[in-house]
């Protein structure tokens, strides 16, 4: 199996997260994607390879492009305002409901107010290297999905930052550009197929949803810990399932505290099963490895054999996958659970040419 690694996205390391109102040490830290090369580059079943450079516009294809020239040039204005600082965090929120019965506002145009428009909460900071981390992560994205579209059945993007918290026009949640989103929407318009994403992080994918909520040729199926408990609380509720073309074309799993591998496996199987009925012709899969019981920011209770099994089920299903890192916090064992699901895909594609 192909994975497509950068080192360029360990230009984003935000130096603090407040979280759960202290300032704490991030969750999500360059070490993460380098405990998963490790562990990749010990198994001679993965073959390493650099990602392309497939430009803007497949991301303006799902993104506001005010959201991406504010990344591009945000940390840099903040400095001559605000700084020095490592770390660019908004203070203000454009919390929507502050204008009820007013109308929008004009777009803010100076850096302290336009950070709490393009960003909906404190753990996800802007440094230095974030724009570019973030674009090569698109990058390693994008190239995993022409390896699948190139002939090969399975190929796995590692990417960093992660992507499906970011919706069109705002980031957070560790997440800037939708590396899911973004290669799906170029999938689909590449084949005229549809292109569906299945997404197995333990938060819930709400950036993907909304981008395609009324999109009916990127259906959208998500497990997760139930929005009721869990970040990032404002979607992936039962009752979602689309608008308009897109009616239909979405369909979210909450799954209780404490869920194990069995029944996990079980709402997974059920998650096939609509993928393969919505006429998908193909898959990207957002894994997030922070459904393993140790996940330190986490409440599921799966083991490392039940990722594997995980891997070997979703690859069963016959489609062609295009499998793109999200979360995962335990870094200790981060790298082997991510081996363990891949090396399940592979036993499930069962050795089929180019996997
Ligand atoms: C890509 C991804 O996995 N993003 C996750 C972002 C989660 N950020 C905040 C999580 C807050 C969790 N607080 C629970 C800590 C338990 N001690
Ligand atoms: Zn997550």
């Amino acid at each position: 199996m192909k994975v497509v690694y950068s080192f360029r996205h360990r230009a984003h390391h935000p130096e603090q997260e407040f979280e759960e109102s202290r300032l704490h040490e991030p969750h999500e830290h360059p070490g993460r994607a380098e405990a998963i090369r490790a562990s990749l580059a010990t198994d001679s079943r993965f073959e390493f390879v650099a990602p392309d450079d497939h430009g803007r516009a497949p991301i303006e294809a799902v993104h506001d492009r005010g959201l991406i020239d504010f990344l591009e040039t945000a940390w840099s204005r903040y400095q001559e305002t605000f700084g020095p600082t490592h770390d660019v965090v908004p203070d203000v929120f454009a919390h929507g409901r502050l204008r009820d019965g007013m109308g929008e506002a004009p777009a803010p145009t100076t850096i302290g107010a336009e950070l709490g428009y393009w960003c909906f909460e404190t753990t996800t900071p802007l440094t230095h290297g974030t724009y570019d981390a973030a674009r090569s992560s698109v990058d390693v994205a994008l190239t995993a999905g022409s390896m699948v579209l190139g002939g090969d059945r399975v190929a796995y993007g590692l990417c960093r930052p992660p992507g499906h918290h970011a919706t069109r026009s705002v980031y957070g949640g560790y997440c800037f550009f939708n590396n899911a989103a973004i290669t799906a929407a170029h999938l689909s318009a590449v084949t005229g197929s549809k292109v569906a994403v299945l997404d197995v992080d333990y938060h819930h994918g709400n950036g993907t949803q909304q981008i395609f909520y009324e999109r009916e040729d990127v259906p959208f199926v998500s497990l997760h810990g139930d929005p009721k408990r869990a970040y990032p609380y404002v979607a992936g509720h039962v009752d979602e399932t689309g608008v308009g073309a897109g009616a239909g074309a979405t369909l979210n799993l909450p799954l209780p505290a404490g869920t194990e591998d069995d029944r996990y496996l079980a709402v997974l199987g059920d998650a096939l099963e609509w993928v393969t009925s919505s006429g998908a012709a193909m898959v990207v899969v957002s894994l997030g490895l922070d459904t393993y019981h140790l996940d330190p920011i986490s409440d599921l209770g799966l083991t490392a054999d039940g990722l594997e099994r995980c891997g070997e089920l979703v690859a069963s299903a016959g489609l062609p996958l295009v499998i793109l890192q999200e979360g995962g916090y335990a870094t200790d064992d981060l790298g082997e659970n991510t081996r363990r699901w891949l090396s399940g895909a592979l036993s499930g594609v069962g050795g089929a040419p180019g996997s």
